[in-house]
């Protein structure tokens, strides 16, 4: 059997299948942030191991090996697919905890498949851990393996980290089976959040609806027969990216020769502003349009000087909500067009797809201001991405209050995406803004972006897992 000091459990893998022409399947790695964090974690265990799905629905393939790490595919069916991922976790949990911008939908056949998923990647995750082992659970889709694992493994340390926002109170008490949900978090014995708000979020329900205290961040679990009392920690880890390696990108001078082809291929504009966000209804991309095409309107904004470019990366395709905000995002930026392009210069540049890292990085690099305007966002990476690709300290970043990287990144123009107005003030100051206080700005920001790091995030986590959960230090 084998038996690994760390084990991660996230819904995906890191990794995409390939169909090679031979009709057999390649794996290639997907390094997202998560995976770049865990690499260098990895690099100081014995042996590491990840457990999620491969991405497509039936038969799992076997346990392979990927970058150093083993990965143990976990089997969702059709039908998983459908309640446990695209009904529970993302139209029930995805909106509730987005503050409900949509309409959570529940069905009871929904919270089945999730509590059943959940209990097959807990079952999958306790046969790999060795005796002792670290295993840290990744979101929303996964809230209930922390206890599961427990009860199966009470030998393990156990961490979770939510990537999203945790609701207040309020809007979390709807969630039907919120305590089952509650109780399947304090399993762990480390909860993180990406703000301190979300921490407090928590600690809240739990007071409410559990009835547990706590104590600052943590919280007394009672023991349940001769199961002793247990601390439960739960508190803010900022998620970072990779700065280091955006760094080294953003300083290759091919990057910065495709920034300025991209520029030249765009009819030299004046400024070029930019959007880039998965095709969701929480990143405020209507709001965005909206804000735009008004100032197209006013005429404050000269659609011969100055473009937007919004690169919208495909996004849950099957659930009700995204076809429709994808129908309506097209509508907007298509009658923006129709009434502000001149032949062969459109006055809103749109994709609809996925860029490479090094296509973003460009993109970046061209941008005079980056727009995010999140109405709901657990942090928005992009707005540190934007941050760390712009080593020449120029570019402007508009942030919306509702991103948790606003908690960081002070220095930018910090706005309340709602308010139309207020957003279309904000984009015509960072339009304007002298190339002197660009240079403050952005150094502020890359101070705080570089000096907290994706891999400083995972240590820390991880750091504090290791003394959290002593089961002795709890007063009986
Ligand atoms: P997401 O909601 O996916 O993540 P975000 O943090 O912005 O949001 O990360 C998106 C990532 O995808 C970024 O690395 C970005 O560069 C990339 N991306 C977006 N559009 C792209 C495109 N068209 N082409 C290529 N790449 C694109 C969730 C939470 C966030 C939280 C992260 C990490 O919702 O709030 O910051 O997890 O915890």
């Amino acid at each position: 059997m084998p038996a690994h000091d760390l084990v991660v459990v996230a819904n995906r893998l890191p990794v995409d299948a390939h169909l090679r022409e031979d009709g057999s399947v390649e794996w290639e790695p997907s390094p997202g942030g998560l995976v770049t964090a865990m690499e260098s974690v990895m690099r100081n265990v014995d042996s590491g191991a990840w457990v999620g799905w491969a991405g497509s629905p039936g038969e799992a393939p076997d346990p392979f090996e990927a970058d150093g790490m083993q990965l143990y595919p976990v089997m969702l069916s059709a039908e998983d697919v459908a309640r446990y991922y695209e009904g529970f976790s993302n139209a029930t949990l995805w909106p509730l905890y987005h503050d409900v911008i949509a309409d959570p939908e529940f069905h009871r056949t929904w919270w089945d498949a999730y509590r059943e998923v959940n209990e097959r990647f807990a079952k999958a995750a306790a046969a790999v851990a060795a005796p002792g082992a670290t295993v840290w659970v990744h979101d929303y889709q996964l809230q209930l393996v922390p206890s599961l694992l427990r009860d199966a493994r009470p030998d393990l340390r156990i961490g979770f980290f939510d990537h999203i926002p945790f609701p207040p109170f309020e809007l979390f008490a709807q969630l039907p089976k919120r305590n089952q949900v509650l109780r399947g978090l304090l399993g762990a014995d480390l909860i993180g959040f990406q703000r301190e708000r979300d921490a407090l979020n928590f600690l809240t329900s739990v007071r409410q609806l559990l009835g547990y205290t706590h104590h600052q961040h943590e919280i007394t679990v009672p023991g349940i027969g001769s199961a002793p009392a247990r601390v439960v920690t739960a508190k803010a880890f900022p998620i970072s990216i990779d700065s280091h390696a955006v760094g080294e990108m953003a300083e290759d001078p091919e990057i910065q020769e495709a920034a300025r082809t991209l520029r030249h291929e765009l009819g030299d504009p004046r400024k070029v502003v930019v959007g880039v966000d998965r095709l969701d209804y929480t990143k405020g991309i209507r709001h965005r349009l909206k804000a735009w095409g008004e100032l197209l309107n006013d005429g404050a904004i000269d659609p011969d000087e100055v473009l937007m470019v919004q690169v919208a990366t495909p996004s849950r395709e099957r659930v009700d909500a995204y076809r429709q905000l994808r129908d309506e995002v097209e509508l907007t930026v298509g009658r923006i067009n129709g009434d502000f392009a001149s032949i062969g210069r459109p006055a809103i540049s749109y994709l609809h797809r996925s860029l490479d890292r090094r296509a973003m990085t460009a993109l970046y690099q061209a941008a005079d201001v980056v727009l995010v305007t999140a109405l709901r966002d657990g942090m928005n990476l992009v707005a540190k991405e934007y941050v760390a690709s712009r080593p020449d300290e120029l570019g402007v970043l508009v942030l919306s209050e509702f991103a948790g990287a606003a908690d960081e990144l002070r220095a930018a123009i910090l706005v309340n995406p709602h308010d139309i107005d207020e957003l279309k003030t904000a984009i015509l100051r960072a339009l304007a803004m002298p190339e002197e206080e660009q240079r403050a700005a952005m150094q502020s920001l890359r101070r705080q972006v570089l000096d907290n790091d994706v891999q400083g995030w995972a240590h820390a986590f991880l750091g504090e897992l290791e003394s959290a959960g002593r089961a002795q230090d709890v007063p009986t």
